[in-house]
């Protein structure tokens, strides 16, 4: 059919923090491509591999339809799909072949300077600011707290001065945003890099052999990195 294609496809974040190292990981292990910025797809000139330039959201999905073969996205993303999609029965596996070098950050929980934490349970009952509502789920659940949600794909780290929660629970890397907003970490519940997925189809040899070539190609890089 159309959708099916004997060239290997890799998803991408089309911009953003991950998409500047997935090119030159991907150039680093002798994949030659030019992007145009217009365009989805980009063709390498001399390896039979299309990239994919998507939003991060949309990779682990792609690669769990088995729309793309493969994809390189943030642990924190994929986990988060995995059971957003186990919970609405929907495809929901794939391959990680690798943790990547790049993409650290850790999700965590954080409240305003003023608010007294001791531990999760300081929590029961509060609402909770977030773009990770599956990851918060589990790690309440495990603490057996019940809080209420304020789903918001951004400007999360204003909720609570907005008033629209008491908490929130977001990205972390350097802790400024935290600090700039006057909040403060309490609890890590995630940490997360880069990674690299693989689709659970079955593979032709031929694109099979090519992504165990990529992968290796991936680790030699990395090693030389370290
Ligand atoms: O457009 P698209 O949907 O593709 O991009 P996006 O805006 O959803 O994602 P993007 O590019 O911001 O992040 C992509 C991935 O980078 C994330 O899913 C993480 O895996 C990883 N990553 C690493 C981070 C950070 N570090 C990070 N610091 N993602 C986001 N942040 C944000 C965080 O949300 C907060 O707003 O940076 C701020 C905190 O940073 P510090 O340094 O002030 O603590
Ligand atoms: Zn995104």
């Amino acid at each position: 059919t159309m959708t099916e294609s004997t060239r290997l496809r890799i998803a991408i974040q089309k911009s953003g923090r991950l998409s500047t190292e997935s090119q030159q990981l991907l150039k680093s292990c002798g994949v030659k491509f030019t992007i145009n910025e217009q365009r989805l797809i980009a063709h390498s000139d001399n390896m039979p591999i299309d990239l994919l330039r998507v939003r991060d959201d949309d990779i682990p999905g792609l690669v769990m339809d088995g729309v793309v073969d493969m994809g390189i996205i943030g642990e924190n993303v994929l986990e988060e799909e995995q059971i957003e999609r186990q919970t609405l029965n929907k495809p929901a596996d794939c391959l990680k072949l690798r943790q990547l070098d790049f993409g650290s950050c850790r999700l965590s929980l954080a409240v305003p300077k003023e608010f007294s934490y001791k531990d999760p349970s300081s929590l029961e009952g509060l609402r909770i600011a977030t773009s990770y509502p599956n990851l918060l789920r589990r790690f309440m659940q495990e603490k057996s707290i019940t809080y209420r949600d304020c789903l918001l794909k951004g400007s999360v780290e204003v909720a609570p001065r907005a008033g629209l929660a008491d908490g929130i629970c977001d990205l972390v890397s350097s802790g400024a945003t935290l600090e700039a907003n006057g909040l403060y970490e309490t609890e890590v519940i995630y940490r997360s890099m880069a990674c690299i997925i693989q689709s659970t189809q079955t593979q032709t040899p031929a694109k099979q052999a090519l992504i165990d070539k990529i992968l290796s190609r991936v680790n030699g890089v990395i090693r030389a990195r370290e």
